[in-house]
């Protein structure tokens, strides 16, 4: 495995600062005080902003990833979150999202259709239901009977993608669909799942993850996101995680509950990270070339885990004074 690609030791380095953002140090991650808001991928910033609003406003951390995760599934270019983004291979738009704090309430919908906010309506799920997870049409009903309003996700220059991809792909879905679609023709990740994860200065914890999931999937395919302890996991005192890339390989390993069960057994949140995407590639072998899969990981101090297994992977934090910088996550790989 290694002799095909070259392990990286690189730090994770800065890359960029937001225009109102002043240059934070590359030591920390985060700065003074530990960071506020984490989340997957660089348009994660606008999320990371708004959730930090709610914050500053005395919102809830709940409150908080919710308003933040709220951002990228609104958007209708981001092809890979909410509105706009790709359908199945069948045309339809299906999303996923979990939304969780660190006292175990959950809430999770799978393969929703036809409303945007599918964060909102896992947490009517958490809130308003005995379950933990609605799917499919169950969960399209509850949303409607919860008052989101019904919408069609199928934006025309998703629709065209889709329609171009039939023509060459032949209705085989593939997993590195996921990779394909969501690079630039440049061949940087623009936009893909949001995973947030969010701290009170007391150490409480909270995190919300939502996609449409692989771009093309096969009907009724669920990926990592929605899946407490594959897409996201929190526990109080310990840690919070969250995980972006090819849901199949962090679903067969529990991924982001294995996250925190190594910081809970002592490790820091980034070797944690590091921890669990080695275990991915030793045990995954030559079945994860090419593929991406990356975890973030925030501790109840606001110290971050960042982690992947190829180069490209962003994310941004957001640190107490609110300042959001993106950062450029280590991988195990080169491309
Ligand atoms: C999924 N993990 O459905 C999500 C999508 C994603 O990079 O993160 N794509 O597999």
């Amino acid at each position: 495995m290694t002799s095909r690609r070259s392990l990286l030791a690189l730090a994770s380095g800065m890359i960029g600062v937001l225009p109102a953002a002043k240059a934070l140090a590359r030591t920390t991650a985060a700065g003074a005080g530990g960071a506020r808001v984490l989340s997957t991928w660089d348009f994660g910033a606008a999320a990371n902003d708004a959730a930090f609003a709610r914050l500053s406003a005395g919102a809830s951390l709940i409150d908080a990833v919710e308003a933040g995760a709220m951002v990228p599934e609104a958007d209708p270019t981001n092809h890979s979150v909410g509105y706009g983004g790709y359908p199945d291979r069948d045309g339809h738009v299906t999303l996923d999202a979990v939304i969780m704090d660190d006292a175990g309430n959950v809430g999770a919908v799978a393969a929703l259709e036809d409303t945007v906010h599918a964060i909102s309506v896992a947490r009517r799920v958490m809130e308003q239901t005995p379950h933990t997870m609605l799917v499919g049409e169950g969960a399209t009903r509850f949303a409607r009977a919860q008052g989101f309003p019904q919408r069609n996700l199928l934006t025309p220059e998703a629709e065209k993608a889709w329609r171009d991809w039939l023509t060459t792909a032949q209705y085989r879905p593939e997993a590195n669909s996921e990779n394909r679609r969501a690079r630039t023709p440049g061949g940087a990740l623009d936009h893909d799942t949001i995973g947030l994860l969010a701290r009170n200065p007391d150490g409480r914890l909270a995190g919300a993850c939502t996609t449409s999931g692989m771009a093309f999937k096969m009907r009724g395919r669920v990926g990592d996101s929605p899946q407490v302890g594959s897409g996201l996991y929190v526990e109080a005192g310990v840690g919070a995680a969250t995980s972006t890339g090819l849901g199949e390989e962090v679903t067969r390993i529990a991924g982001t509950a294995r996250v925190v069960a190594s910081m809970r057994s002592g490790k820091s949140a980034q070797a944690a990270c590091e921890e669990v995407v080695k275990h991915i590639a030793s045990l995954r072998g030559n079945a994860i070339r090419g593929v991406q899969v990356g975890f973030l990981a925030l501790d109840p101090r606001g110290n971050v885990g960042a982690f992947c297994l190829l180069p490209g992977f962003t994310y941004a934090v957001t640190d107490m004074a609110g300042r959001t910088t993106i950062h450029q996550g280590t991988s195990l790989f080169q491309a």
